[in-house]
């Protein structure tokens, strides 16, 4: 795309920008730069929280914001109001999320300026998209990949073209998430502008020391991500570049970047002030003030100033009493901070026929694989993605195999090696009311999407007070299963369950797995479904109970159920002669061989789902039983199973006989590869049965 018609140019009877554009443009420019004004001017009550203003950038802020439908997406970063002025929202209603009131539109006072979350009658919708820079990158490319894909499968009004826009400050986009999306983008031909807000810093580095090469040169990489530069202090340019490039990304359904240079008028935030950092190029970027720049061109084109002049009169007062309303608005109900960690799910009780006449027996990954198969013959809303599921392989353990030949390449396919992107993409996905139920192909691999498990995937509920639950199904198989070595057999579900806002299912069987994976996939929430490698063809010796009778279509358990696996004996527990062990996945299998030792004593409480957990039934069985046991594949030390021992001494000390044992794998960094170092390092029936032993005996 060429610059040159898209830069200012205008006469006094055939203007680019009808005068009305200009005008509101106007209003809202003077509205925004007075806000920033007030908020400096009132330091002490405006400042008290940590904010950034738009003073700078108003021009293509408002050039982006004016132009958005009602039906498209929109993904923003913390500098962006005045393209949130733009969209319609009143100075009023930001100055509540600037004083965190209840009121605040967005998160009822649990987050920062400029954070919105919105979804409202005849606005764009905007998810919630964490602090973390350039992070919503990926969110946001997930919202256009969703719109493609239910645009592919005739899900949505033929009449609208929604398009998303993406906007990144230019720092941002030398985080490597940000090259995930773009690829992504490119990759899948994405219906995404990406808008790259340049003002040369970052907080005080410069892009001299950030960066070899703007955003602008950076994106030629890509191939295929159309590029553009637009004058971000014109509104006029601003206002022309944005509108072909909206035109293009709706016609075309193909991304494009829009590189936007503006200067940095206000400080880096209220915390970082300018006059802390900043040398003679604040005066060089003043000289570009958007502001100034629009009404010169107003005069230039015969606005009368004194038509200016009652806009700036009728804006100041308007901020001010929109000012002294947020004000004495009222602050959050205290005892309302809890609410929202998940969406409320509908899979409240266990339903469906379990063992069915004439039931098949299946092994655990094939119990998952017809799961999948009902889902998708469903809901075509709903569709699988990951590392080598599609066509060609259908999973490296065969866990999709003949999902892509059912379903289509658009439904089930191959993902680049991008974990971050498998995992944050869901949060769009689910935004635009697509299903995404995703695989990361082992679960040592699955550290590079943490980072968008935690700071986009597990606060949208919280954070957005209940207005974007993500709905994500993560499937991860996990766990040894003989000479897989370092990288192939480790644990990670305490580190996961350190994370608020996600839940985390662990069936050990291929009913358990049947059931759990479609109330998975039902639940409005992150759910991380482990699947144990060593138990999907019940390989491992002692684990041929994983293999079970088929339920039928309609079979679900809820989560948060935990499952009486193994009962103890009644008078070998009123001798006081019995314990349970707490466990999941392939603990269940280690308890139960090493238990045949001591027939009647030992109840097995599979836990199946680890957030939320079955206290109620934990509790039950402790104190049933006086003695309880935790036992994990995980190395101990600081984990889950020591967590909830924990918490078992702590409110259950009454009942208990015996200290709450606990045993897992050794403390060490990795499972070794060879499998007689691999035996030393973790659990087995041997081991665990010398611990019960410890335990029945104390
Ligand atoms: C992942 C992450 N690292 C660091 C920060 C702290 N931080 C906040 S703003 C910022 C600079 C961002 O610069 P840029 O993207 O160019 O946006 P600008 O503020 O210049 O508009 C940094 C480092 C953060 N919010 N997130």
């Amino acid at each position: 795309m060429t610059v040159s018609d898209t830069q200012k140019g205008s006469d006094k009877y055939q203007l680019k920008v009808d005068r009305e554009v200009l005008l509101k443009a106007y209003l809202l420019m003077c509205t925004s730069k007075r806000m920033a004004e007030l908020y400096d001017e009132n330091r002490d009550v405006c400042s008290k929280y940590v904010h950034s203003t738009s003073r700078g950038h108003e021009a293509i802020q408002l050039a982006a914001g004016l132009q958005l439908k009602h039906y498209d997406y929109a993904s923003l970063y913390y500098r962006d109001e005045s393209m949130l002025l733009a969209m319609g929202l009143e100075p009023y209603e930001l100055m509540l999320q600037l004083m965190a009131k209840a009121e605040d539109p967005f998160s009822g006072g649990r987050s920062y300026y400029g954070h919105p979350s919105l979804k409202r009658t005849g606005f764009p919708v905007i998810p919630h998209q964490s602090s973390a820079t350039g992070m919503q990158a990926i969110p946001a490319t997930g919202m256009a990949h969703g719109i493609a894909y239910l645009e592919s499968q005739n899900l949505l009004k033929a009449d609208e073209a929604p398009v998303v826009l993406c906007s990144l400050g230019d720092g941002s986009v030398t985080e490597g998430e940000v090259a995930e999306a773009f690829q992504m983008a490119v990759l899948k031909k994405l219906p995404i502008i990406y808008l790259i807000q340049d003002n040369d810093w970052g907080i005080s580095a410069t892009g001299k020391e950030m960066r070899a090469m703007d955003a602008y040169e950076y994106a030629s990489g890509f191939k295929g991500l159309e590029r553009m530069v637009v004058d971000g202090a014109d509104f006029v340019g601003s206002y022309l570049g944005l509108k072909k490039a909206i035109e293009y990304v709706r016609e075309k359904r193909s991304p494009v970047l829009v590189h936007a240079k503006c200067p940095l008028l206000g400080h880096h935030t209220s915390g970082v002030r300018r006059e802390w950092y900043r040398g003679e190029d604040l005066d060089e970027h003043r000289k570009l003030d958007p502001v100034v720049k629009l009404r010169n061109y107003l005069l230039e084109i015969q606005e009368p100033e004194d038509s200016l002049l009652s806009i700036e009169q009728k804006v100041s007062e308007k901020v001010i009493s929109d000012y002294e309303r947020a004000v004495q608005a009222p602050d959050p109900d205290v005892t309302d901070f809890g609410s929202h960690e998940f969406a409320p799910t509908i899979i409240t009780e266990e339903k469906g026929n379990r063992f069915p006449a004439n039931g098949v027996k299946v092994v655990m990954v094939d119990a998952a694989l017809h799961a999948m198969d009902e889902i998708l013959k469903k809901h075509p809303e709903a569709l699988f993605y990951g590392q080598d599921v599609g066509r060609r392989l259908g999973g490296v353990f065969r866990e999709a195999a003949t999902l892509a030949q059912k379903y289509g390449d658009n439904r089930v396919f191959n993902t680049p090696i991008q974990e971050a992107y498998i995992i944050g993409s869901t949060a769009g996905m689910s935004a635009v009311g697509a299903k995404p139920i995703v695989e990361i192909q082992f679960a040592d691999y699955i550290w590079p999407g943490i980072n968008q498990l935690v700071e986009e995937l597990s606060k949208s509920c919280y954070l957005s007070k209940g207005k974007f639950p993500i709905q994500a199904l993560i499937r991860v198989p996990i766990g040894a299963y003989g000479g897989g070595g370092p990288y192939h057999s480790g644990s990670i579900e305490s580190t996961l369950l350190t994370i608020r806002g996600i839940k985390i299912v662990y069936p050990s069987n291929a009913a358990d797995m049947k059931g759990l994976l479609k109330a998975s996939f039902y639940d409005p929430n992150p759910v991380v479904l482990l699947e144990h490698k060593g138990l999907y063809w019940s390989k491992v010796a002692g684990t041929s109970e994983a293999k079970t009778i088929e339920p039928d279509e309609d079979y679900i358990i809820p989560l948060g159920k935990a499952n009486v696996v193994q009962k103890a004996h009644e008078e070998k527990i009123e001798r006081g002669e019995s314990c349970v062990v707490i466990t999941y996945g392939m603990g269940v299998y280690w308890a139960k061989e090493a238990s045949q030792e001591f027939a009647g004593q030992v109840e097995i409480l599979d836990l199946r789902t680890l957030n939320p957990i079955d206290w109620d039934q934990i509790k039950l069985s402790v104190k049933k039983h006086s003695r309880a046991f935790i036992l994990t594949e995980e190395p101990l030390l600081n984990s889950f199973a020591e967590s909830l021992a924990g918490r078992i001494s702590k409110e259950l000390f009454n009942y208990l006989d015996a200290p709450v044992w606990t045993f897992g794998a050794a403390n060490l960094p990795a499972i070794p590869l060879n499998v007689d170092l691999e035996k030393m390092m973790l659990p087995n029936a041997e081991k665990v049965k010398t611990e019960i032993s410890k335990l029945l005996g104390y």
